[in-house]
Order: C-alpha cells, then structure tokens, then sequence
C-alpha cells in the first residue's frame, strides 16, 4: 500500500477552505493509503502565536480531524512536536536548502511582503522543515491545497539532492491536487485564498462558526453584475467560488448546478449554497462536541506519535549514518 502524508498548520480556527481543500480528503484516503497526518504545531511558531490560543487550536484542530471523519483505527493521527526527528531532520534539510531556493517560495514572500522587521528565521526555513516532515516518512503523495505545492516540490528536490550527495535514502514525494476546491476564495474578496488570517472574518467562515452566522457570510458573499450563475473564474470569481464550495460539498458536478440555476437569481443560488454549508457544519459541529468530552483526543496522539516515532526514528538514523553524524 502506498503512504501517504499531510498536516496542518492551526494558527488559528480550521476553515472551510482547510476542510474542502485538504481535511475532507484525508477522510477519503484513509482507505486506499497507509495514512500519516500530523498538527504542523513547531511550524505554527514560525509567528508569534498566544500561548493560550495555540493550546486551544491544537485540541480544536485534533477534535476537528475525527470530527471530520478521520478514524485513528485506520490512520495515524499525532503532533508534530511529539515526534522529535521532525526538529532534528528539519535543521539537516535545512543544511540542504540553498538559500537562493528558499528565497524563491512564494508563501515566504507574500507572507514578508511590507513586512521588514518582525520576520522569523523559522518562517524563512519553514519549507525545509515541512521537507523533513515527509521525508521523514517516506511518503508517496502528499495531498495539499494548491498553496502548497512549491513547498512540496522543494522537498521532492532536497531529497533528489540527498539522494544523488550520499546514496538512495528517501523516496521522492508527489503532491495530490484535486481539481475542484483546491483553492476556496475569500467571500468576501474572491480574489484572495479564504484564510484563517482573515483579519475581517467576513469572508472565512469556520468550522466551528455559529451555524446561522455562517449562512449569513454566505448570504453576503461579494458576486457581480452580470446576474446568471456560471462558472467562469476570471468573469465571476464570487459565483464561481460559490460553485465550487457546493459541487465539492454535495457531489453535484458543477455544470448540472449551473444548469438548474439558468433563469434564476444569485439569492436563490445562495440561500441553497448557505443550506448545504449548514448541514455539513451541523454534521461536523455535533461530532466535535461528542468528542471534546471525550478521552479520545488525549489517547489518539499517544497512540499515534509511538506509531509515527517508530518511523520516524528509524530514518533519522538511517540518515545521520550516511551523513556521517552518527559514528556507531
Ligand atoms: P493560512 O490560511 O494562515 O495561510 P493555511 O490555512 O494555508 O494558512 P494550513 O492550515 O496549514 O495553512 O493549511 C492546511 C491545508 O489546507 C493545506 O493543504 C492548504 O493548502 C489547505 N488550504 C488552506 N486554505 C485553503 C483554501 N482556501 N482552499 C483550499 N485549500 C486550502
Ligand atoms: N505547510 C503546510 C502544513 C504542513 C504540511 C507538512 C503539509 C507542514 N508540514 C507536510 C503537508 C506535508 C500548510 O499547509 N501550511
């Protein structure tokens, strides 16, 4: 069976765009792959995160993932903290990186962009640690968001580079992007990835929003005037993005939505879009309230850092004898 692994990384609530994007396919997967995914929790540290609200992020995050469907039965679920090599692979793939490629990587530099005084070293090498993170594991396919896939990328080359500089040690991973709700967009700025950054809020709806609350965001989300529902990104990146939340949500292919909707107006479209949305929420929101109660979050990460740990452990030092760290 081939591996497969990803994170998350929770510096704030988990999104609609981090669900349809990335959450949901897990789910899928855990069936046909051996499945490794993990709380990116040292990469939430890249920026300055409130002690407080990281602990509560973390536990929601984890909460999150079996609320969504991921079952530690048949996947392994832990925090990237718990397992040590993450640290120790990360500084020696950051060894491997140059810093003309780090420079390159796009999120580095829309994240920097305006921005002189308070950017950290960790932010700088953070792809060289997500590196590791695969790396680490072996890893066949990586499933990400479409904001990913550089990242992925560089570390298919650091271990192409591994791999040519000290003899076959990692397997070269591939990224899995889906074609539909790769990339959810704000609604209120279409033009912009529906972020937990999102300083406004109006345009992110999370996981755990108030049901009502989430409707109405989608109720208000930014359209155009052209006034008929179709799918053209750059005509009308509002309806489209709409489009693609409810296709991805419901199964329906885009075009049979788009098709149901000739001769009707936005709010109709809407009001169904917001129907949908609710439900999914409604299904998510009842099973985290279920599982926040219980004892199962505590017991999943022991559980799944001693299973990634056996992994993980057994290729940093794999790594460090052909590096030459390691003597005996
Ligand atoms: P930020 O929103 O702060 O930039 P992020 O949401 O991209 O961070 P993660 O939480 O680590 O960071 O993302 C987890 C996964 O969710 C990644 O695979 C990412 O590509 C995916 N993802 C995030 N936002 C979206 C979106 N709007 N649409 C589709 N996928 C997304
Ligand atoms: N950088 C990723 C989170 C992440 C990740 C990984 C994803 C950290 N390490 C390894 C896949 C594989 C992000 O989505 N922000």
């Amino acid at each position: 069976m081939k591996r497969m692994l990803s994170g998350i990384k929770p510096t704030g609530q988990l999104t609609l765009g981090n669900y349809i994007g990335a959450l949901r396919n897990f789910v899928r997967y855990q069936d046909d792959y051996e499945l490794y995914v993990f709380i990116a929790n040292l990469h939430c540290v890249t920026v300055y995160q409130d002690p407080k609200d990281l602990r509560k992020n973390l536990k929601d995050a984890i909460a999150l993932y079996l609320a969504c469907g991921l079952d530690p039965e048949r996947c392994t679920i832990f925090l990237q903290s718990d397992v040590l090599p993450h640290a120790q692979l990360g500084f020696l793939m950051t060894c491997q990186s140059y810093m003309g490629e780090l420079n390159r990587m796009t999120q580095f530099k829309e994240k920097t962009a305006n921005k002189e005084e308070s950017i950290t070293a960790g932010l700088y090498v953070y792809p060289s640690l997500m590196a590791a993170d695969i790396l680490l594991y072996d890893a066949d396919y990586v499933p990400v968001g479409d904001d990913q896939k550089q990242h992925v990328e560089l570390a298919r080359d650091l271990a192409q580079r591994f791999n040519n500089r000290y003899g076959e040690t990692f397997v070269l991973p591939e990224p899995v992007i889906q074609k539909v709700g790769a990339r959810i967009m704000s609604l209120s700025d279409p033009s912009k990835k529906m972020s937990k950054s999102d300083e406004t809020n109006k345009g992110c709806i999370y996981l755990l929003d108030d049901i009502n609350l989430a409707k109405k965001k989608i109720m208000s989300a930014v359209t155009d005037m052209v006034g008929c529902v179709n799918y053209n990104k750059e005509l009308q990146p509002g309806i489209s993005n709409l489009l693609e939340i409810m296709s991805s949500l419901s199964g329906e292919p885009i075009e049979h939505i788009v098709e149901r909707y000739q001769g009707k107006g936005y709010g109709e479209f809407k009001k169904e879009v917001a129907e949908v949305v609710g439900a999914e929420l409604q299904k998510i929101q009842d099973r985290y309230n279920e599982i926040v109660r219980s004892d199962l979050l505590e017991r999943t990460l022991r559980e799944g850092a001693e299973k990634a740990g056996r992994i993980a452990y057994k290729k940093l030092k794999k790594v460090q004898k052909r590096m030459g760290i390691d003597i005996f």
